[in-house]
């Protein structure tokens, strides 16, 4: 019956789609089928968010034949594949990106005409998943689309969240949270693969079985289900996958008996504790809950991905398995440290389940997994108590416990006993247990058995906050404002811990950073002791993002400018390409299409922020954006800061002195600050309230705005770059790993002003040092600063001093912002003395900006100037970073589908 239908509906059309070059008609028929048969709404309204789904349907159609060959390809040939585990995945809106990709733009756009619909409208209905943060998400992402681009077989594996990062709304109060229903109206993009399921365990015991093997028992069982993303390269056959995982308890945890007996929530408990863990993206891990379920989560991803990677190698291995042969099979990268936990997952799997010895399984496991790093905040560096790890994955303690004692074997044949700090020294900055006593083994080879030192609890209490992400600024600054009495903590010995970062250095192959900045102060400062005995490990790796989706597909008045100037689209997979526009910037004909395009982005914006925030801005003025997470490091407060400087001075001339003075600027922020941390919320606060006051003031009129976005994302990133055209990467040097957005400006033709931090000094040297605006103090120089500041030797600059006083003087309300100001200072109870150096920096940031007037008041300086930036910015793209990974750390082929 359901071909009769089908063949009813197409009928009407007299076309049967064909995915591979379907035209419109054939589109329109199964946009319609879908409309019609994929039950989300009621029938007879074939209105926007239906015309969405239908279209999103019709296009996985089409997917889904390209990942079946993908895949069966890749079986048949049995090729080494690369697995990217991530617990963050910032994929963004997946329509344009699938139809582009595809190649069926103007198949969907004529289709989509004909029924009574407009293509990017239908497309801005889709819901933005944020699986992810930020940065890290979004480069995981980024990277799915270079690796099916360049044929590479590879996969990404991460968790499927039912609430993504939440919603943000801007109140008089600053930020506020609500939760992100990302799935209400389902997600059209995914495959439920109920036949894909792994059994998870928590919990249990550790005993020997009747052969004489460690086994894991009892305990808490839940399943992992698969739910497939397919990821269409880039006029390419290639499909890879996502998988994300869902978690729900095995059918046989569902107590009928007590259900019937009418006890409803006892019977549903298990099924509840199953599934909680895939519903939030970063659980809040203040409370010992809160850091169970995100081990839990990370255990998850970790457990069920290698279960089904191995699986998937010995069904490849026909009936002759060769475990050496693993690693080349199988490459696994690790995003940061939170899938750390792959290392003694895969040493379990191999020794309990498959039989193989330690030394054996600790080759594979070595040869088969990489781990990325992406800060070197040291508050950010994971560590998780050794007792809750006990209680809940005691097999892989057990593992962790030989893998850390095996490391001291090392440290000690390496440094010998004679010297007794050194040793001391080396074991205390590598091992992988902190706190936690030698093991007995080393009674003898060390005289002097390592004396655990005896702390103050508060001290502890700061080691406990340290781990998991928890923001150690805000954490002090908390307890500082809230509780000021200081009593005397009884002193007890210090909670054993576990330095995931240290697990991961010694359990895999390959350690990279993200930028080359990045990758050297890993190699000086945070991982130098294992530098020094493996220094063939480390590698850099500089970040990267799609073309596609960051100029192609997000920009297509300057991606058209582009393709005529350079007289070929081959420019979205070599972007090399761009350089060639460098010999046209100062042609008087593309400096005036650029800005044209420039323009029509920036009117788009313009509707943006009167829909989102009801201010009406100039179209005319300069576009000066800051957009990413909120952080202290990142200092948001730094440009809030200027741009009060800059109204200041306004304020104190007539209206001609400041036209004549001032370009008119827009300066828009967006960013979520995390739900707990403190600190970045004041400052989002502050950033809203000094835009209210300077928009409301008739005297500065289009001369100064100032614009906080509410809910920023990836839509709203693609809406905001190609409208850029400075845009602020201005973090205290050393701080930032890399940075991706600032790529993405740059390849849109917009001019940086930033630090000498993360992929800034890359993209300084490949665009040009005359094309950027830096300022500020540099990585080397600040920990000497720092050090001046608290012996009180910092003398500010008189305007520093100007702006904090005009802040305190109420002109932004009753609010005199004692925390945040004080914070600069380093007064008592604000934490420590400006930490970010936004004081040090700030007078050079103010002269910077006057440089930056001063160029954009010279139209042609400028363009030439935003010219130069996409031109020098092709080493950005995400298939470099690719084809580096592949080649140096992964070890896998291209492999073309037939
Ligand atoms: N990054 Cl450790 C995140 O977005 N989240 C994290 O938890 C950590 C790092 C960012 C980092 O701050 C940026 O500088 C990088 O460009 C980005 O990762 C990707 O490497």
């Amino acid at each position: 019956p359901k071909e009769k239908v089908v063949d009813a509906v197409i009928d009407s059309e007299q076309e049967v789609m064909n995915p591979f070059a379907p035209d419109a008609a054939s589109v329109a028929s199964s946009i319609k089928y879908h409309a019609e048969f994929t039950p989300l709404f009621s029938p007879e309204k074939f209105e926007l968010p239906k015309a969405f789904f239908a279209t999103a349907q019709s296009v996985r159609d089409a997917l889904i034949m390209n990942w079946n060959a993908t895949y069966e390809y890749y079986n048949r040939v049995n090729v080494k594949q690369a697995y990217y585990l991530s617990m963050e995945f910032l994929q963004g809106r997946a329509l344009s990106n699938a139809v582009g990709n595809l190649g069926l733009n103007s198949a969907y756009g004529d289709a989509l005409k004909r029924l009574g619909f407009d293509l990017e409208t239908v497309a801005s209905q889709e819901p933005d998943p944020a699986l992810g943060n930020g940065g890290l998400g979004r480069l995981a992402s980024c990277f799915l689309d270079s690796m099916a681009t360049l044929n590479y077989p590879a996969w990404g594996y991460g968790l499927r969240y039912k609430y993504g990062l939440f919603k943000q709304r801007i109140t008089k109060d600053g930020q506020e949270e609500a939760a992100e229903d990302w799935l209400e109206l389902s997600n059209p993009w995914e495959i439920v693969r109920n036949d894909v399921s792994y059994p998870i365990k928590f919990y249990g015991k550790v005993v020997f079985g009747s052969d004489g093997k460690k086994r894991w028992i009892g305990g808490e069982d839940i399943v992992a289900v698969a739910y497939d993303v397919p990821i269409p390269g880039y006029k390419t056959k290639t499909t890879i996958n996502l998988r994300l995982w869902s978690t729900k308890a095995p059918s046989e945890d569902f107590d009928l008996s007590s259900y019937n007996s009418g006890k409803h929530t006892e019977a549903a408990e298990a099924l509840f504790n199953a599934e909680k863990i895939c519903y939030v993206l970063y659980p809040g891990d203040e409370s010992l809950e809160g850091k169970t379920l995100r081990l839990k989560q990370q255990y998850t991803l970790c457990s069920a991905s290698l279960q089904d990677i191995v699986t998937r190698f010995e069904t490849r291995s026909g009936g002759n398995v060769n475990w050496e042969e693993f690693p080349e099979k199988v490459a696994v990268q690790m995003n940061d440290t939170h899938p750390t936990l792959c290392i003694p997952e895969l040493m379990r799997i191999l020794m309990d389940l498959k039989g193989l010895s330690w030394e054996d399984a600790w080759k594979i496991t070595q040869r088969t997994v990489a781990y990325t790093n992406h800060t070197v905040l040291p508050e950010a560096l994971e560590k998780w108590s050794l007792e809750l790890m006990e209680k809940l994955l005691p097999r892989h303690v057990e593992i962790i416990e030989k893998i850390d004692e095996e490391l001291v074997r090392t440290i000690v044949s390496e440094y010998g006993t004679a010297d007794h700090d050194l040793l001391k020294e080396k074991l205390k900055a590598m091992r992988i247990l902190e706190n936690v006593e030698l093991p007995s083994s080393f009674a003898n080879v060390i005289v002097k058995p390592e004396i655990l030192p005896v702390i103050a609890k508060d001290t502890i209490d700061e080691l406990e906050d340290a781990q998991t992400g928890v923001n150690k600024e805000q954490e002090e600054d908390k307890t500082a404002v809230e509780e000021e009495e200081v009593i005397p903590e009884p002193t007890v010995k210090p909670p054993g811990m576990v330095r995931m970062a240290n697990l991961a250095v010694v359990g895999g192959h390959a350690v990279n950073g993200v930028a080359e900045i990045h990758s050297e102060i890993v190699k000086q400062d945070v991982f130098n002791d294992f530098v020094q005995l493996w220094p063939e490990k480390f590698q850099n790796k500089t970040n990267g993002v799609t073309p596609r989706r960051w100029i192609r597909f997000c920009n297509p008045y300057l991606s058209d400018i582009i393709t005529k100037w350079i007289g070929t689209e081959d420019w979205v997979l070599h972007t090399e390409k761009l350089a060639e526009l460098r010999k046209f910037a100062d042609n008087e004909d593309l400096q005036s299409e650029w800005r044209s395009a420039k323009k029509k982005n920036k009117l788009k914006v313009v509707s943006l922020i009167k829909e989102r925030t009801g201010y009406t801005v100039s179209p005319d003025a300069m576009f000066d954006i800051q957009i990413k997470r909120i952080h202290e490091y990142k200092r948001q407060l730094l440009n809030i800061l200027g741009i009060v400087y800059r109204y200041k001075k306004m304020k104190e001339m007539s209206a001609s002195e400041r036209e004549k003075a001032f370009v008119p600027r827009v300066c828009i922020f967006g960013g979520k600050a995390f739900a707990t941390y403190v600190q970045a919320k004041r400052i989002v606060k502050f950033i809203t309230d000094v835009a209210s006051t300077i928009n409301h003031d008739p005297e500065i009129g289009d001369l100064l705005k100032v614009i906080f976005v509410p809910d920023y994302n990836v839509s709203v990133a693609e809406l905001l770059i190609p409208a850029s055209e400075l845009s602020q990467h201005i973090s205290t040097a050393g701080m930032e790993a890399s940075g991706t957005s600032n790529m993405k400006f740059s390849m849109n033709g917009c001019v940086l002003i930033g630090t000498l931090d993360g992929a800034n000094v890359e993209i300084r040297e490949e665009v040009g040092e005359e094309n950027f605006f830096l300022f500020g103090a540099k990585a080397d120089e600040i920990v000497n600063l720092r050090k001046e500041r608290a012996e009180g030797k910092f003398v500010p600059h008189p305007t520093f001093e100007e702006v904090k006083k005009f802040v305190r003087s109420g002109v932004f309300g009753s609010n005199t912002y004692d925390e945040l100001i004080g914070s600069l200072e380093g007064n008592e109870g604000f934490g420590r003395a400006d930490y970010f150096l936004v004081g040090k920096d700030f007078p050079s940031y103010i002269e910077c900006q006057e440089k930056v007037d001063v160029a954009y008041r010279d139209q042609k300086r400028w363009t030439r100037m935003s010219i130069l930036n996409t031109a020098g910015s092709f080493k950005f793209s995400s298939d470099r970073t690719i084809h580096e990974y592949a080649i140096d750390i992964w070890n896998i082929k291209q492999v073309e589908l037939p």
